[in-house]
Parts: C-alpha cells; sequence; structure tokens
C-alpha cells in the first residue's frame, strides 16, 4: 500500500501549524468519512526547508484505498460501450443527441454563422458576472414565456444563466435546499435518470408521482393527479415542460389545466424542466405552452432552461434557471441568492455557447433560419418514427398494436422493453440504448429502421 504524506502538527512549539488547526484537522479527518487506521500514522517525521520548519506524518493507508468503483452512469455509460464495440451494424440510440440521415453529429448552420459574427467581432475572454451574459438572460427568458409576456416587462422573473439544464437544476436544487429546508420534490415515475441525482447530491429529499401506465402506454392521468393532490403542501413538483423523457408522452392542453388546479389547491411550486423546445413540435411556442400557462395564472414557479438539444450546443453547457416570484423586490432577492449559490461551485458561467443562443436569438434572420433548422431535425425524427412503425407493423406477425410509437413525441421511443430484453438488443442486436427501454431516435436513421425492427421483435418475443 502506497504510504501518503499527511501535513500534521504537533505539540513541538515550532510546528508550523498551530494546536487549535491540528486539531481542527484531525477532526476533518477523522470524520471524512475514510476509514483510517490511527495506529498506523507512523511517528511525525520534522523536515527542515529553506529555514521553515514543517511537519508531516508517513502514513501507510491511501486516503483511497477505501473508495470502490461507481457503476458506469446509465445513459453516458452506454456510449462509452457503443465506443467499445467493433460490430459495424452497432447502433447508438443512448443518448438524446441529434444525428444526420448518414448518422453524424450535427452543427446548426445558425450555429456557426453565429461563430462567424463572433470572430469578426474579435470579442473578449473576459469573465462573465456571476449570473451570466445579459443579452443571453433577456433572450432566453422571452424564448421561454413570449417576449411580450407581462411578467418580463414586470419584472419578475429572476433569470441566472446555467450550465445547460443540468447545472441549472442543481442550482435551482441547491436554492430549494437552503431556502425551503424540509421540502421534498415531487418527480414523475418514470424521470429523466439524472434528476434524483442532482436531488440526492443537493439533499433534497423527493418523492415519486405515477406518471406512465405499461398497460395502456400511456399517461396514468388519475394517478398523477391523486399523487400531487396526496403529497404535503407546498411540494415542488418537476415536470417535463414537453417531450417527456423518457416515455415521450405528454399531458393534453386540458390535462395541463388540471394538473395546474391540482398545484394551486395544494399550494405547491411548479418546476419546469424544459430541455426540448421545439424539439417535440417543431414549434417553440407550441412546446413552451405548458410553462405559459401556470404563468399565467400568476403562480410562482422555477424552470430550467437547455439549449443542449435544440441548438445542438450539448458540450458548449448552456442553460438557465428562471424563476417566476410574486414581485419585481422578490426576484431581485432571488437572483442574488442564486448567484450567492453559484459563486463557490462554479463562480461564473461560460461565455461562448450565451454568446451563441444571444447572437441566433436576438438577430431576427438567424431565429428564422434557426426555427427551420430546428423544424428540419423535429421533421427527421418524425420520419424515423413513422419508418420504425411500419417496419415493426410490416415484419410482427403477432398481431401486437405498435401504434403507441407514433403517439410518442420528441427524440426518445419509450418501446416497452424489460432490463432482460434491452440487454438482449445490445449483447445480440449491438444496439446500444438504456437499461429501462428507452431508445434514442434522433441517432436513428431511415436505413437501420428495417434493422432496429428486427431486434425489437427478437428481443420482445423471445426473452422473457
Ligand atoms: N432534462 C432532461 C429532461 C434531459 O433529458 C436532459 C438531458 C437534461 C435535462 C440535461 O441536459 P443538459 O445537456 O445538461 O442541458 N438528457 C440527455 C442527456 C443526458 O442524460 O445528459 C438524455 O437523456 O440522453
Amino acid at each position: 500500500m502506497a504510504s501518503t504524506m499527511l501535513s500534521l502538527a504537533s505539540s513541538a512549539p515550532s510546528a508550523s501549524l498551530s494546536m487549535h488547526e491540528f486539531h481542527k484537522g484531525k477532526a476533518n479527518l477523522w470524520s471524512s468519512g475514510l476509514s483510517f487506521n490511527r495506529e498506523k500514522i507512523n511517528p511525525l517525521i520534522i523536515t527542515k526547508s529553506f529555514g521553515r520548519t514543517s511537519m508531516v506524518a508517513a502514513v501507510n493507508v491511501s486516503r483511497f484505498e477505501g473508495i470502490t468503483m461507481a457503476p458506469p452512469d446509465p445513459i453516458l455509460g452506454v456510449s462509452e460501450a457503443f465506443k467499445a464495440d467493433t460490430n459495424e451494424m452497432k447502433l447508438n440510440l443512448g443518448v438524446g443527441a441529434y444525428r444526420t440521415e448518414e448518422l453524424h453529429p450535427y452543427v446548426l448552420n445558425v450555429v456557426k454563422k453565429a461563430e462567424n459574427l463572433m470572430l469578426e467581432r474579435g470579442e473578449n475572454k473576459e469573465y462573465l458576472p456571476i449570473e451570466g451574459l445579459a443579452a443571453f438572460n433577456k433572450v432566453t427568458a422571452e424564448l421561454l414565456f413570449g417576449a411580450d409576456n407581462p411578467l418580463i416587462e414586470q419584472q419578475k422573473v429572476a433569470t441566472v444563466q446555467g450550465l445547460s439544464g443540468t447545472g441549472s437544476l442543481r442550482l435551482a436544487a441547491a436554492l430549494i435546499e437552503r431556502y425551503s429546508p424540509g421540502a421534498q420534490v415531487l418527480i414523475s415515475s418514470p424521470t429523466w435518470g439524472n434528476h434524483k441525482n442532482i436531488f440526492n447530491d443537493a439533499r433534497v429529499p423527493w418523492s415519486e408521482y405515477r406518471y406512465y401506465d405499461p398497460r395502456t402506454v400511456g399517461l396514468d392521468f388519475e394517478g398523477m393527479i391523486a399523487d400531487i393532490k396526496a403529497a404535503p403542501e407546498g411540494s415542488f413538483v418537476l415536470l417535463h415542460g414537453c417531450a417527456h423523457n423518457p416515455t415521450g408522452i405528454d399531458p393534453t392542453p386540458e390535462q395541463w389545466g388540471k394538473i395546474a388546479d391540482v398545484i394551486q389547491e395544494k399550494n405547491h411550486i411548479p418546476f419546469f424542466d424544459v430541455a426540448y423546445q421545439g424539439f417535440a413540435s417543431g414549434s417553440l411556442d407550441e412546446d413552451a405552452a405548458s410553462v405559459r400557462l401556470f404563468a399565467a395564472r400568476g403562480l410562482e414557479l422555477l424552470v430550467a432552461q437547455s439549449y443542449s438539444k435544440n441548438l445542438g450546443l450539448y458540450a458548449e453547457r448552456i442553460g438557465a434557471m428562471n424563476v417566476v416570484c410574486a414581485s419585481a423586490d422578490a426576484a431581485a432577492r432571488v437572483k442574488s441568492q442564486l448567484k450567492r449559490l453559484a459563486r463557490p461551485m462554479y463562480s461564473n458561467p461560460p461565455i461562448h455557447g450565451a454568446r451563441i443562443v444571444a447572437n441566433v436569438v436576438g438577430d431576427p434572420a438567424l431565429f428564422n433560419e434557426w426555427k427551420a433548422e430546428m423544424e428540419m431535425m423535429a421533421g427527421r425524427i418524425k420520419n424515423v418514427r413513422q419508418k420504425l412503425y411500419d417496419s415493426l407493423t410490416a415484419k410482427d406477425k403477432s398481431g401486437k398494436d405498435w401504434s403507441f410509437i407514433l403517439k410518442q413525441i420528441g427524440m426518445f421511443s419509450f418501446t416497452g422493453l424489460n432490463k432482460a430484453q434491452s440487454e438482449n438488443m445490445t449483447n445480440k442486436w449491438h444496439v446500444y440504448m438504456t437499461k429501462d427501454g428507452r431508445i434514442s431516435l434522433a441517432g436513428l436513421s431511415l436505413a437501420k429502421c428495417e434493422y432496429l425492427a428486427d431486434a425489437i421483435i427478437d428481443s420482445f418475443h423471445n426473452v422473457s
């Protein structure tokens, strides 16, 4: 076992650390959760360098020896496994990332144009303020709530730039943990796998509400309403703004209205995760309708936004956290606290993606071009969805109804395949997907639909 040198002080007057620091250090060491054997600490070694005396203890235990191997991430780990596979038929339907018909990653033309503009302007790389780029924060709130939404004019929305959707959710979780201690977050069953990690790490309690009904392969609306009603008053209710991940099943406008009724009745706080605005229907406004419905009721709400999918800015980590407050004054205070939470976590956000979004959304010509590109992407996904359904229906002679695939929207299809069946998809067919039966249609081409249909039919009928 490698021996580790730990800084420690002793009672010797010449020691470089005080007794107070020694005890403090010891307490940290012992309370850190790492298993240390006090007996194994060797006598103090005194070293002298450049006239300064420092004392260190040689410890023959590694601090990291007791750390166990973490499991691969259920979503991002799929891409790692895919890369390692050398079979030429392999398909990566794990992560929700848009690919072209040739299955290549896609950089939007409007993004390239915005980047050219940035180069021409010779913009600098100074730190952003903690809350991010002002021009970005302005357009992102307008895109979400609608530019003419009175909430914006009344300055009731606290918007801060976040590290994409995930970082924005994490920031909001920190806000909940600090200012609503003990309040729980209700999350849908099932939901995007990272939601639970985010709230666990932020030490925010959560529980689940019913959402998906495997019998109807649709929304368990009654169950959802009953669980939201039964939750303690003042809970945060996490809702997917559109294109629910992983099921691809969204409430209808009428159902959204009823969900808002119960949330209002129970004094809950709606907390939207909007990672697919424009990707579900192809229309930015239509996909923001759920959020706008809640906002129009005068409710306080939280909304995390991501530009990973709709602008293809996955690795730029660009998104935002919006908190709608009852007054401009409250919004200013909430924003100040969001900044206070962000500062020790990551100090301030990156500028590149924020400038891209600000340039695209803020320029009418680029904005229109973006909408056309988004429609193209959403359209390609709809085409493969249709082709997959057609292939399954033509090939499967069992009479199984595959029409649920057409009813789902967004990047994904929730196939209903169980864990063993999903594993068969990967092990036998080299189709990489998450173990909950979700496939990303954004990673599928028309040319591969027949192959995928064969894999699904085999896994569904021949593996229990
Ligand atoms: N919310 C939802 C619902 C979501 O699906 C994702 C990403 C995010 C937030 C966060 O994305 P970000 O890139 O942090 O803005 N989902 C895909 C990628 C991932 O798991 O990180 C996915 O489900 O494949």
